[in-house]
């Protein structure tokens, strides 16, 4: 998209710039969304912003921030800002921002007042904000005032970044990752192996909730680079969900590592019956809470509570496979990570899910694994 005076890739620039900006908020920020803001005059940067903490400055607020504490420091790090005035006259800059400024007083005052107070003379907008307090509200405040607004620039990009936040938007509820290791030929493991009271579904091998087990077999199937990713992708969800089964007998500690010290995820643990092994050392294993859900909320309840009581934006379902099919059954998964070994044949075990009203995003390589990122479709 153009508005006919500088080229669409110009645009497109500073909204790829937004958007990395916007990505220091991953893990920081949720149910918030990601948001990068950049002010530029005549095609130099004059100041950046990103939302940074839940609760804290909307990426619009910080950049101003930033703005008048480089002008007013007088340590010399400002440069030529130094000797720009308090009450600079915007109105030849353009504002580039990686979602709709806001129009509401929420934790902060609206974004968009603030632009007009400033007096930014252009906005370029990467996509609406589907929050029906915010949605058309910002830029038409804007546009009612004078102000050249340009929307859509990176539009899929900019709502890709905050995926979750559209369906914490659109179906009031936790958005849902879920992530597995499969093999080439599809197997997620070799699969779980009951103890004799238990029966194992002869068609999918998926062995029912209420069956205790006393061992499951575990093959290591992604390799060292998909590991490290893992983490990454930990440090940037609300919480880590596991089944009662993986909780008592891989006993994990669904913490983020390697990523210096970061607020450790909240685990939560599907325990219907009540089996789970909560022992001192099982607590300490990370210092993320630990909440036991039980009783028989159905999956799409427990997201509803888990978004507007709890204020979860986004939980990582990391197993086993009979919690995954289960999630998968509820249709209440919003993204898929699958790391993939594209050299592991099992010739048997464990089937991956397989993937319906999804969109493949992306692929990428993982140390010779092959990732592939789908996500729900939300038109
Ligand atoms: C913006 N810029 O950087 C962000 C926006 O509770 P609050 O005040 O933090 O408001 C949260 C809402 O504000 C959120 O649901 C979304 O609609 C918008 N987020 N808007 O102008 C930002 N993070
Ligand atoms: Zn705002």
């Amino acid at each position: 998209m153009s508005d006919g005076i500088l080229p669409v890739f110009e645009h497109e620039f500073w909204m790829r710039r937004c958007l990395a900006l916007a990505e220091r908020g991953w893990g920081r920020v949720s149910p918030n969304p990601m948001v990068g803001a950049v002010l530029v005059r005549d095609g130099v940067v004059l100041a950046e912003g990103w939302h940074d903490v839940f609760g804290g400055a909307h990426a619009e607020r910080m950049l101003f921030e930033g703005l008048e504490a480089r002008v007013g420091s007088g340590d010399g790090l400002g440069g030529e800002l130094e000797l720009r005035e308090q009450n600079e006259d915007f109105s030849d800059c353009i504002l580039y921002v990686s979602l709709e400024p806001c129009a509401h007083y929420g934790k902060t005052p609206p974004c968009a007042n603030l632009i007009l107070e400033k007096g930014v003379g252009r906005v370029v907008v990467g996509v609406l904000d589907p929050n029906p307090l915010v949605s058309g509200k910002g830029v038409g405040l804007l546009r009612a005032a004078g102000v050249e607004v340009l929307v859509g620039v990176l539009e899929d990009e900019c709502r890709q970044l905050n995926w979750a936040f559209w369906v914490n938007q659109v179906i009031c509820r936790t958005a849902v990752v879920a992530k597995w290791a499969e093999t080439a030929d599809g197997y997620m493991g070799l699969g779980l192996v009951p103890d004799e009271t238990s029966q194992l579904s002869s068609e999918n091998q998926i062995i029912s909730q209420e069956v205790p087990l006393t061992q499951t077999e575990r093959v290591l199937i992604s390799g060292e680079a998909s590991g490290r990713w893992v983490h990454h992708l930990r440090s940037g969800v609300d919480a880590i969900l596991v089944g009662v089964n993986t909780w008592n007998l891989d006993r994990p500690k669904l913490d983020v590592r390697g990523y210096g010290d970061v607020d450790q995820p909240i685990r939560i643990v599907l325990d219907r019956t009540g089996r789970g092994e909560y022992t001192e050392e099982a607590v300490r294993r990370s210092s993320g809470e630990l909440w036991v859900v039980g009783g028989d909320l159905d999956l799409v309840e427990l997201l509803k509570w888990l978004y507007s009581e709890k204020g979860l934006g986004v939980i990582l379902v990391e197993g086993g496979a009979e919690v995954l099919a289960s999630f998968w059954e509820a249709d209440c998964v919003d993204e898929v990570h699958v790391l993939r070994n594209p050299e592991m044949v099992l010739g048997g075990g464990v089937k991956s899910p397989r993937m319906e009203n999804m969109v493949l995003r992306r692929l990428n390589d993982l140390g010779g694994d092959a990732h592939w990122v789908w996500e729900r479709d939300l038109g």
